[in-house]
């Protein structure tokens, strides 16, 4: 375990968790919910594990307040959930659902009561699908109706919510669009639409009280660059990861070590800097200008999803180790390099566990897009626990990660990063969308069949840090 006497935090640094609507809500059809996407997928097609779906999730519609008092057991002073578009505006546009809206009243009043900031998402993948059937993030429109839902949501609970962020992750919006789109000239739209959709939620829910903070979230992973396989196999050093220890004339394969960058470059590009260079920017990488299927910018859209942001949401899991392929026309590309294949440490997820990624990942945002706040969003691990007979989860493995990756984020701090808080993904075990139910996450554990939840030994001990952590003057633990 990582030795958290030296680290340090601000005072006022939020300590929380995360969770998505569709993840835990359930009541998929009740008071007057509309269907959603992930509604219709889980029905429709087979890409769920088991063919689980979220109609039930965790029942948190209904028992929210166990899971409130959850929360203040474990001490959090911050909640990161989602409202789901479909529950509040069953068809995305038009009449609004008073009894959507009431649920997040209580919800929102209840975090308040109880200390807790809360932190909304408006779109954490779930979006009407009476708004799909028009051609959801492929219909320019869309970025419209999300603007004015940003607007009224901001309207109705600007008053006790500070923090908002528009998009959770777009890259997976793009990706988990259903049905996937034929036309490549339909994804490119998608993921140009998020963004514009993102610039004009920031505007708008600026236009109601320009002292809310929002932002966008995305998943960055740092990029090492991997030439060679198997034994032979070398990673570029993080910090050095545009240059290989050996010289520019080796090979490994038929790559060289700038084929491997390359690879790395692009992997960066299409991942983080996708998002980040426009948000922050106002332009796209050039790369993405020159692909072949041009995204359908007209006049003004830069300058609207540059519109910049008050804050930077980060969801950290791990790394992509890049290794170079060869294109049919024989240009390189890139393909990630698993740690299964490398034989490196990681969840069940089969994401690396590399928690020296995080500062990277921070610095990199921090010094190459002008210092903003950082919240990490998201950061956790998904693992087999299992509830022992005496009723504990002994899940040491969590406590390790959540510490490792807190140590990464002190040292991002006392490097002079502006980092504000840390939600660790996630509060309670839950529907972990393709995978099904396969994933277990939570900081407390969620029996499947009663959808008992049960505190794990992780959980008790994130309470203890964050208490360690507030008692003591200057946020010192
Ligand atoms: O469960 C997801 C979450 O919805 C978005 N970020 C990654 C998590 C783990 O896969």
């Amino acid at each position: 375990m990582e030795n958290l006497h030296d680290l340090s935090f601000p005072a006022d640094f939020l300590w929380g968790t995360a969770t998505a609507p569709y993840q835990i809500e359930g009541a998929w059809n009740e008071d007057g919910k509309g269907p959603s996407n992930w509604d219709w997928r889980v029905h429709n097609t087979t890409y769920i594990k088991d063919g689980a779906t979220g109609d039930v999730a965790v029942d948190h519609y209904h028992r929210w307040r166990e899971d409130v008092s959850l929360m203040q057991q474990l001490g959090l002073t911050a909640y990161r959930f989602g409202i789901a578009w479909a529950r509040v505006q069953p068809d995305g546009r038009g009449a609004w659902n008073a009894k959507g809206l009431e649920f997040y009243d209580r919800l929102i009043d209840a975090l308040v009561d109880a200390g807790i900031t809360p932190l909304v998402t408006l779109c954490h993948y779930d979006v009407p699908q009476a708004l799909v059937e028009q051609g959801g993030w492929i219909n320019r429109d869309m970025t419209g109706w999300f603007a004015d839902y940003a607007e009224a949501m901001a309207r109705r609970y600007g008053d006790r919510v500070r923090w908002w962020a528009t998009l959770n992750e777009p890259i997976c919006i793009a990706d988990g669009f259903v049905p996937a789109p034929d036309d490549p000239h339909d994804l490119a739209a998608i993921q140009h639409h998020l963004l514009l959709a993102h610039g004009r939620g920031v505007q708008a829910i600026r236009a109601v009280n320009p002292a809310l903070q929002v932002g966008l979230v995305t998943c960055l992973w740092p990029v090492h660059p991997m030439l060679g396989e198997g034994n032979t196999a070398t990673i570029a050093k993080p910090g050095e990861r545009l240059q290989f220890a050996g010289s520019a004339g080796d090979t490994a394969g038929a790559f060289t070590p700038a084929d491997a960058i390359e690879a790395a470059r692009q992997a960066d590009i299409a991942t983080n800097r996708a998002f980040l260079d426009p948000i922050f920017l106002g332009r796209y990488p050039q790369d993405i200008l020159d692909a072949p299927i041009p995204r359908p910018i007209r006049d003004g859209d830069m300058a609207i999803i540059g519109t910049r942001p008050d804050y930077m949401g980060i969801n950290y899991y791990s790394r992509i180790v890049a290794a170079p392929t060869r294109q049919p026309d024989g240009s390189i590309g890139w393909r990630w390099v698993g740690p299964a294949e490398r034989g490196a440490p990681h969840t069940t997820m089969g994401w690396e566990i590399y928690p020296e990624g995080l500062h990277e990942t921070i610095m990199m945002v921090h010094r190459e897009y002008g210092a903003p706040p950082i919240i990490i969003t998201e950061n956790g691990i998904a693992e087999d626990d299992h509830l022992d007979p005496d009723g504990r989860i002994r899940d040491a493995y969590r406590s390790e990660f959540i510490a490792a990756h807190l140590a990464q984020i002190s040292r991002a701090i006392a490097d002079g990063a502006r980092v504000r808080g840390y939600c660790c993904w996630t509060l309670l075990d839950n529907f972990e969308w393709d995978m099904g139910w396969s994933q277990r996450f939570g900081l407390i554990y969620v029996d499947h069949q009663t959808l008992a939840r049960i505190v794990k030994d992780s959980g008790w001990w994130y309470r203890d840090i964050i208490a360690q952590v507030r008692r003591s003057s200057g946020g010192s633990i």
